[in-house]
């Protein structure tokens, strides 16, 4: 089979950059030739503080936004990963089969933790072990994610290859492929071309979130900062201009088109102009996911059924795998 497997972290609104780097791409993948397994991290949330009646919340506004987006129980499994205990078992095992010096080099540790580290949780430090578990405990093929996440696929390689190797059972966890595809694999902040658009970021005018109304959508793509030029007529003039490559890239991963197509359409002409259409264009595809996600969230019962539903099913898959692994590390199983 063809297994896909990704997570979201329920910890705050999801923005654009969530959408157009992963959930859109669930989607897409849940109607191709693939089995998929979409789950909110719950654990990874709490890498870092969360209140928990915040926490429990966000959980639901998570599966709702996933469902809002277009993620149907009945073709995906979703769950919460704190409903399937195979993630963090595996993590232990990984946490033994990892090095220090490969933890060491993760840049997203060193930017979460800012100058701080010794401050920061030791599962902040241990999320990419975690993580590598996540994937793996399905033996998940494809992995869609934004391209942040690049490094620490890499590292999911290197747990299962280094696995395989001490314990001697070649090709036993894949080498997972990340899928880091379509003009929007890293949207910016609306503020600032040079950081990423994220929920943490403390001005809400940096990011569009899912829950925004149109005139919100509209208003941050109107304040939104370019520069004085026209748009360039090819990709190769975007160079050196991130505001106009960011709202380019999202045009282009909201309408479907390349990024040559809306420059073949665009090139020449002025923010003035592209602004409204952008804003026109996000208020189309954005706007209906929050009236579908207050739908979902007025029967919050039922967002638990089809949580409790996915988990068995994760489990299901899971378990197996995660005995199989325990029968390569040695571990006795007498129940
Ligand atoms: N700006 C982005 N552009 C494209 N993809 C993005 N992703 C996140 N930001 C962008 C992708 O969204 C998925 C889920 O992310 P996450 O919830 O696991 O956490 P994150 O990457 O830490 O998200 P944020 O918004 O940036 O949160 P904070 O502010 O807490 O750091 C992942 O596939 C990610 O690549």
């Amino acid at each position: 089979t063809r297994r896909v497997f990704s997570g979201v972290q329920p910890s705050g609104n999801l923005h654009l950059g969530n959408y157009l780097g992963a959930v859109k791409r669930f989607v897409e993948m849940q109607e191709q030739d693939f089995e998929t397994i979409y789950c909110m991290v719950d654990l990874h949330a709490i890498t870092v503080w969360q209140e928990p009646k915040a926490l429990t919340a966000a959980i639901r506004e998570l599966a709702a936004a996933f469902m809002a987006c277009g993620l149907d129980p009945t073709k995906s499994i979703l769950f919460n990963q704190s409903q399937v205990p195979a993630h963090t078992q595996l993590a232990w095992i990984f946490n033994c089969v990892a090095r220090m010096g490969w933890m060491n080099r993760m840049t997203q540790f060193k930017e979460k933790s800012g100058k701080n580290a010794e401050a920061s949780s030791l599962g902040l430090y241990a999320y990419p072990s975690l993580m590598a578990a996540d994937i793996l405990v399905y033996h998940a093929t494809h992995v869609p994610v934004g391209e942040d996440q690049k490094q620490h696929l890499e590292l999911t390689r290197d747990i299962a290859i280094k696995f395989n190797n001490d314990y001697d059972c070649p090709g036993f966890f894949p080498e997972t492929e990340p899928i880091i595809e379509g003009a929007a694999t890293r949207v910016m902040s609306l503020r600032d071309g040079s950081k990423k658009m994220s929920k943490s970021d403390p001005s809400d005018l940096s990011r569009i979130n899912l829950i925004d109304d149109a005139d919100a959508i509209a208003k941050k793509i109107r304040k939104a900062k370019t520069d004085p030029e026209p748009l360039p007529t090819a990709a190769a003039g975007l160079e050196g201009r991130p505001e106009a490559r960011n709202l380019v890239g999202v045009y282009a991963a909201l309408s479907g088109e390349s990024v040559d197509q809306v420059l073949g359409e665009w090139g020449g002409r002025m923010f003035g102009e592209f602004k409204p259409a952008l804003a026109d264009l996000a208020v189309e595809m954005i706007a209906p996911i929050a009236g579908r996600m207050r739908d979902y969230l007025a029967d919050p019962a039922e967002i638990d059924r089809i949580l409790g539903d996915g988990a068995d099913r994760a489990n299901a898959i899971a378990q197996p795998i995660l005995e199989a692994t325990y029968d390569h590390v040695g571990l006795l199983r007498s129940r």
